[in-house]
């Protein structure tokens, strides 16, 4: 099989980018490493663990894996960006997490297009990855061609922007591998300017501790009080250094529907009303499970505070009485700033 082979496959299983990597340490997998130890990943203890290790090479998730075959799904629809869109009564889901849990897509897809390699190949070793195994996705889909790791650290296509999902298929087939493409960021720092946190550090990646999708989807508990003010209306992850980003301007949308919002751009009033039985009914199989019932009303609340809008108070007052200490801790903080202007940020 070739990779021309394995893009024609991918195509028909619904993936945009397709590609293969040797199955061998990546060349850049010292970063990581780099990374965790100053401390950059923050509490994600998935990253710093003894899983840390096992990135150094894929053969450690499949002895047998001779070829990492990389995958790219657009999630992009045609809705507004960030930057577009200014609605204080409203709070900011990332774009990846509209619809659809992606991992639930992605491994589907990839499950299909093994079995359509085993149709031409017959039988081999496989092993799928999406996004939660120890695999560095983005090192491996620039070598095999996807993408160059744009400054804002996310994986872009020349010809598709960012907004696409990665997955691989750890494969025991040798099958000739694709080349990386040159780094096309040149001397843009619009992602570096655009930032509200200052988490993209040129040279040195992004640190993950001062990252809005960190605090509001990763960190569980108190966020530090000298961030609140910076995560401004989102309430689930961030998209901020990929709107600004001049090669998503022309970015294509996804025709897959399992990525259309189930619910954009939802009223805050509304959010802070929910009880952990509707969370779980409106976010269920969406990324937003995630977060919790407790770390998303938190970042409700925070929102809220944000706003700084006198209406909020009633709803704000019914979370500072939550027998959650987290929640009630946020809601009394945001408390603070209703009736104030809009927090500047910093
Ligand atoms: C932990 C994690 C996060 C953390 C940390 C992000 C980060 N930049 O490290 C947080 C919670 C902040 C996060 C946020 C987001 N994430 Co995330 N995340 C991950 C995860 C699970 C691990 C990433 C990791 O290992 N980080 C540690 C750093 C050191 O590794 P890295 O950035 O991958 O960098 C490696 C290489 O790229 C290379 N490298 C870095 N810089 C450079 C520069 C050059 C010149 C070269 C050659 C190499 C190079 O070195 C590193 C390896 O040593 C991956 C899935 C996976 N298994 O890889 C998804 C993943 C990276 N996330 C993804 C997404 C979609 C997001 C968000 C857009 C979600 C959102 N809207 O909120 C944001 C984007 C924020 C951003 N600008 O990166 C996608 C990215 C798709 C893409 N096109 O790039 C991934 C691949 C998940 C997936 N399967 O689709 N994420
Ligand atoms: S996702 Fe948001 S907070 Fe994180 S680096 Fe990008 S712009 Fe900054
Ligand atoms: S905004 Fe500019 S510097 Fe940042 S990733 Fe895009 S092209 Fe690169």
């Amino acid at each position: 099989m070739t990779s021309d082979d394995i893009r024609e496959l991918a195509r028909d299983c619904g993936f945009e980018l397709a590609g293969v990597a040797a199955a061998l340490s990546a060349d850049d997998r010292t970063r990581y490493h780099q990374w965790i130890a100053e401390g950059q990943a923050g509490a994600m203890r998935y990253l710093t663990d003894r899983r840390a290790a096992v990135r150094d090479d894929p053969r450690s998730l499949l002895p047998t894996a001779r070829s990492v075959i990389c995958v790219g799904k657009l999630y992009q629809t045609p809705w507004p960006h960030t930057t577009h869109f200014s609605d204080e009564d409203r709070g900011w889901i990332s774009r990846y997490a509209w619809g659809e849990d992606y991992h639930d897509v992605m491994r589907r897809g990839l499950q299909q297009l093994v079995a359509r390699m085993r149709e031409r190949a017959g039988e081999f070793e496989s092993k799928i990855c999406v996004d939660t195994a120890p695999l560095l996705e983005r090192s491996y889909a620039r070598l095999a061609g996807l993408g160059w790791i744009g400054r804002n650290t996310c994986l872009i296509n020349q010809q598709k922007g960012s907004w696409f999902f990665l997955g691989e298929a750890l494969v025991s087939l040798a099958i000739s591998p694709d080349a990386p493409p040159p780094d096309r960021c040149g001397t843009c720092m619009r992602c570096v300017d655009a930032c509200p946190t200052a988490a993209i550090v040129p040279g040195r990646g992004l640190d993950a501790r001062l990252c809005i999708s960190y605090f509001t989807i990763e960190l569980r508990g108190t966020i530090p009080e000298e961030h609140r003010s910076a995560i401004g209306a989102h309430v689930f992850g961030c998209d901020i250094c990929q709107d600004v980003c001049p090669w998503n301007g022309r970015a294509p949308v996804t025709e897959d529907p399992s990525f259309a919002p189930r619910h954009f751009a939802p009223s805050l009033e509304d959010l802070a009303a929910i009880t952990e039985n509707e969370f779980r009914d409106m976010f269920q199989g969406t990324p937003i499970d995630r977060a919790k019932y407790s770390g998303f009303l938190r970042n409700v609340a925070i929102a809220m505070g944000n706003a700084g809008q006198p209406k909020f108070q009633p709803a704000l007052e019914r979370l500072a009485s939550s027998s959650d200490p987290v929640v009630s801790e946020h809601a009394k903080w945001a408390l603070s700033g209703v009736g104030l202007p809009a927090r500047p940020r910093p």
